[in-house]
């Protein structure tokens, strides 16, 4: 997900690369695994982003943006105004903490931190914080459908959770033909279907969040290079918004100037 203080990024790449599940990968009794379908997308609009924020949580609720970003002394949530990318709200995330993933559940907003176990409880209208919650191992990205939470951990699993009490009440491993999909990232809820970002690559998982199949994947690649990103260090793709009552889709990385509204294009 994160860290700018890694100088063995190259070698995370490849781990992630290898086991990501991005490559079909040989089962054992089997020959060669097969992986779900991959898909593209065009572009409906682009819109300004603020090329400083490490992108961890994104969501979209009621005409505005909602964005949390990462690393120590740079983390805050706010609220952004879509067509112009400035903040109309923000919180500055005490320096202790590497904030994650956000999402929203009625009047409150909450935050999970990187690995400091501990997530934050705001008012969503005032970011006041009124609470925090914890949870064991670390956390990545907050999702919700009407009736609870996913969280991602940067494992190959989905977390659910009480959307009241924080509490997990089950999981998911996600998996491509069985083969166990790791560091999922930022993630989406949309029509049915988890979206997740796979730290450091340019694809989004589509899976079906009561197996944890993957049922098709999203290759981005090409919006980096629009975005004006290179993918190779931390400005990697992370941040799927969607607007569920105009069916738009929204799509932006760390540290990256520009965010994307997409449409989904069908497997060939
Ligand atoms: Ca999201």
């Amino acid at each position: 997900m994160k860290r700018l203080k890694r100088n063995f990024d190259g070698l995370l790449l490849a781990v992630a690369l290898s086991v990501g599940a991005v490559a079909p990968t040989v089962l054992s009794g089997c020959a060669q695994a097969a992986s779900a379908p991959v898909g593209g997308y065009t572009i409906v609009k682009t819109y300004p982003h603020d090329p400083t924020a490490f992108t961890e949580g994104l969501f979209y609720r009621d005409g505005f943006l909602y964005e949390s970003t990462g690393l120590n002394g740079r983390s805050l949530i706010r609220k952004v105004n879509l067509q112009t990318g400035f903040s109309e709200a923000e919180r500055i995330v005490d320096s202790r903490y590497f904030g994650e993933g956000i999402v929203d559940w009625g009047k409150r907003l909450y935050e999970l931190t990187w690995t400091n176990e501990v997530g934050f409880i705001y008012d969503i209208d005032t970011f006041e914080k009124i609470g925090e919650f914890s949870y064991p191992g670390e956390g990545w990205a907050l999702t919700r459908d009407d009736k609870q939470l996913y969280m991602s951990d940067g494992t190959s699993f989905i977390r659910f959770l009480d959307p009241q009490t924080l509490k997990e009440t089950g999981r998911v491993e996600v998996t491509d033909h069985g083969v166990p999909v790791r560091n999922l990232n930022e993630l989406e809820y949309v029509k049915g279907e988890l979206l997740a970002n796979i730290w450091q690559t340019t694809r989004i998982a589509r899976i079906d969040p009561k197996t944890g199949n993957v049922v098709g994947w999203i290759e981005l690649a090409g919006l980096v290079k629009e975005a004006g990103a290179s993918a190779k260090g931390d400005d990697v793709l992370n941040g799927i918004a969607y607007d569920a009552a105009g069916d738009r889709l929204f799509v932006t990385g760390k540290l990256w100037p520009k965010l994307f509204e997409i449409k989904l294009a069908p497997a060939k």
